[in-house]
C-alpha cells in the first residue's frame, strides 16, 4: 500500500538518481511520521539499502545555525579526522584506519528504558526523521588538546521528545556498539565494554547537546564515531560518546566508562574547569589541534551562558572532573 503512493520506490537503484531515492525515502519517511507505521515499513527500508550506502547524503551540507560562534579559528578537516580517541580501535591517536572496518550499515539503534514504548530504528531512518543542522562547536579533550569543528547533527533534545520518556526517567544512558571482531581494542577484557555515558535529562534536553551525524558538512566518518555520536561542549570529551547503539532513559545515574575505570580522575560530570586539577596534570591551558598553541581554557569551555544554571543546587557534587 506504501508503495503503490510511492511509484518512485517501485525503481531498481540503478535507474533512481541518489537524489530521488533521497526524497523517496524522505517522502516515505515523512509519511510514516503522520501514520506511525514505522514498523511495517521497516522491511521495505531495509531491502532498498544497499550495503555501506548513505541515503541520507543529500542532507549535507546542513543549513548552519549562527547562534553557536566561535572565538578561535576552525582545526583543519584533515587534523579533526585524523587524530582521534576511540579505545576500541586502539589506545593512540591514528586509529582512523582501523575504525574503517566498522559496518556502519544496517546499525540499529534501540531507544528503551523508562519510556512510553521501547523503539528499534535504523539510524539512517532516525536521521532523515530529525532536523539537521551545522554548529560550531570547540571540542576539549581532558588530555588537554582541543579543536573547533563544524558538526552536523539535531538536537538531543528532539531525540527526547521522540522518545516520550517516562515522568521518573532522570537520566539518559548512552552505549557504543559491541563488536570485538572489528574494534579489536575491544578484545582488552580489562576495560569495561560497551563504552557508556550518561548525561541528567535537563543536561540531554539543554540546547548544546547535540547528536552528531556529520562533520566538516559531510557525513560523519567512522573515526569520529559514525552513524550518531553524542556532542556535548561544556564537558570534557570522554563524556561525547561516539558510534551510539542505544539510548535507555533510567532513574538511577548509569556508571560511565571512564569513571569505572579511574573513579578518582575522570567523574559523571566532567564539566571542563580550569582551576580544578586533573591528579596528574593541569587544566588551566589546552594545546590547540593543528597548531599547537596553548590557550587558556575556560569554565564550561565557554560555555557558561548556556549551561550554568544546570548545576544550581549541586555543589556537593564533583561537577568538574
Ligand atoms: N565509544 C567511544 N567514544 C568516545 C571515545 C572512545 O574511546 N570510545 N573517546 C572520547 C574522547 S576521550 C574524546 S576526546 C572524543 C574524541 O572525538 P574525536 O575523535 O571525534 O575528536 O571522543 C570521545 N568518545
Ligand atoms: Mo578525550
Amino acid at each position: 500500500m506504501l508503495i503503490k503512493t510511492l511509484p518512485g520506490w517501485a525503481l531498481p537503484e540503478s535507474a533512481a538518481t541518489p537524489e530521488s531515492l533521497f526524497v523517496n525515502r524522505r517522502r516515505l519517511i515523512m509519511g510514516l511520521a503522520a501514520g506511525s507505521m514505522l514498523a511495517g515499513a521497516a522491511p521495505v527500508l531495509a531491502s532498498l539499502a544497499r550495503a555501506e550506502d548513505d541515503p541520507n547524503a543529500g542532507l549535507y551540507p546542513a543549513p548552519r545555525n549562527a547562534r553557536y560562534v566561535l572565538d578561535r579559528e576552525l582545526t583543519s578537516e584533515d587534523d579533526a579526522t585524523t587524530y582521534n580517541n576511540f579505545y576500541e580501535f586502539g589506545t593512540h591517536k591514528k586509529v582512523w584506519k582501523a575504525a574503517q572496518k566498522l559496518p556502519i550499515r544496517p546499525w540499529e539503534v534501540v531507544i528503551d528504558g523508562m519510556v512510553e514504548k521501547p523503539i528499534t530504528i535504523e539510524a539512517d531512518e532516525l536521521i532523515a526523521r530529525m532536523p539537521l543542522e551545522e554548529r560550531l562547536y570547540r571540542h576539549r579533550c581532558v588530555e588537554a588538546w582541543s579543536m573547533a569543528v563544524p558538526w552536523t547533527g539535531f538536537p538531543l533534545s528532539a531525540l527526547v521528545d521522540f522518545a516520550r520518556p517516562l515522568g521518573g526517567a532522570k537520566y539518559l544512558t548512552m552505549r557504543t556498539f559491541q563488536n570485538p571482531d572489528v574494534a579489536r581494542g575491544q578484545g582488552q577484557s580489562w576495560y569495561p565494554w560497551p563504552y557508556t555515558e550518561g548525561l541528567t535529562i535537563a543536561e540531554a534536553t539543554n540546547e548544546l547537546a547535540l547528536i552528531v551525524t556529520g562533520i566538516y558538512g559531510k557525513p560523519l566518518p567512522k573515526q569520529n564515531g559514525a552513524p550518531l555520536r553524542l556532542a556535548v561542549p561544556w564537558k570534557y570529551g570522554f563524556k561525547s560518546v561516539k558510534s551510539i547503539v542505544r539510548f535507555e532513559f533510567t532513574e538511577t545515574r548509569p556508571s560511565t566508562f571512564w569513571e569505572e575505570i579511574a573513579p578518582d580522575e575522570y567523574g559523571f560530570w566532567a564539566n571542563v574547569n580550569p582551576e580544578v586539577t586533573h591528579p596528574r596534570w593541569s587544566q588551566a591551558t589546552e594545546k590547540v589541534l593543528g597548531t599547537g598553541e596553548s590557550v587558556p581554557t575556560l569554565l564550561f569551555n565557554g560555555y557558561g551562558e548556556y549551561v550554568a544554571d544546570l548545576y544550581d543546587g549541586l555543589a556537593d557534587q564533583r561537577l568538574y572532573a
